[in-house]
């Protein structure tokens, strides 16, 4: 059997809620990147009220991490996040742009869920900028780079039409997005034929972008999630240049087969390292954090040889 592409770490799953000084009920589908030559991790916790809000744990290995005594954002409580956040937040991702992180967050209300954009440059103060779109969109990340002089984000709008796929919209500003178009779809029976979603910032390789997203796929016991990758355009990332046919990881590990949602591996963020390799994070089952390593190039030669169209 050829190794797996994607090596599991043998300490997983590496964050569990009785790591976590404070009442949560789950760690799961953090976002990750270094600071100061530390990783620092968000995470999404569940409370016992059925809400999330976001934890902060760092580590000096990428895989040994302490949680703070405090979460690192909870809803907010004045203002229009107040209205939107009341649900909880989720899913974090952060892109760092120049000095500063970007987060963006899923905030859950009664009006449905959207994604708010946050700042921080020392991971002590956040600032909240704006609630980025409307209802129904969800698994915005944000490229590291600049497009013509515009940001640009993936992201994955709600449909009833058309099996849930990836978008790509620019904004000068990080606060007013357009020009939005879809760039890749679900393949139909197919591992991810049911719906597909932005997953870990994406990472600059020689051969473009790549991006590690979730893709799901409909079992009588339920949704299988399941990740997988794709490549974009360097200059222009709104050119899906392949995708791979194969997902990298499924769930195996008892604590991504069950948990709080069974089946899951769902991943907000991945860390490349100067070696050429990359420390990926992933959700197990809604209620872990797991995390293993691949090789960028391994990854990107599965893209470009074993592909598929991506619509
Ligand atoms: C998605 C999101 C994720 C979650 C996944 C599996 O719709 O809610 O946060 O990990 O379902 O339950």
């Amino acid at each position: 059997m050829p190794r797996p592409v994607v090596r599991r770490y043998e300490g997983n799953p590496i964050l569990t809620p009785r790591d976590i000084p404070y009442p949560v009920e789950t760690v799961h589908n953090a976002g990750v990147t270094k600071h100061d030559g530390k990783y620092v991790m968000l995470f999404r916790a569940h409370r016992d009220n059925g809400r999330s809000i976001l934890g902060l744990a760092e580590s000096d290995d990428g895989f040994h991490f302490v949680a703070r005594s405090e979460p690192f954002m909870v809803p907010a409580n004045q203002g229009v996040f107040a209205e939107y956040e009341a649900f909880g937040i989720e899913d974090p991702r952060i892109c760092r742009i120049d000095d500063e992180y970007v987060i963006t967050y899923s905030a859950y209300s009664k009006h449905g869920v959207r994604i708010g954009l946050a700042k921080t440059r020392d991971f002590g103060f956040v600032e909240r900028v704006a609630l980025i779109t409307q209802a129904d969109l969800r698994n915005v990340v944000i490229f590291p780079g600049r497009f013509d002089g515009r940001y640009a984000r993936l992201d994955r709008p709600h449909s009833e039409i058309s099996p849930w796929s990836i978008w790509i919209s620019y904004s000068p500003d990080l606060v007013h997005w357009g020009n939005s178009r879809v760039v890749m779809k679900p393949a139909q029976y197919h591992w991810d034929e049911m719906k597909i979603g932005p997953g870990a910032t994406p990472i600059r390789t020689p051969r473009g972008w790549l991006h590690i997203y979730h893709g799901v796929f409909p079992t009588m016991d339920g949704a299988v999630y399941r990740l997988g990758v794709a490549l974009h355009d360097l200059e222009d990332p709104g050119q899906v240049i392949a995708v791979c046919d194969r997902w990298i990881l499924q769930p195996e590990d008892l604590w991504e087969v069950t948990g709080y949602v069974h089946n899951v591996v769902f991943t907000c963020g991945a860390v490349p390292e100067d070696d050429g390799t990359i420390k990926i994070y992933w959700g197990g089952a809604d209620k872990v954090m797991c995390a293993g390593t691949a090789v960028i190039e391994e990854l990107v030669d599965m893209c470009l040889t074993d592909k598929r169209p991506p619509m």
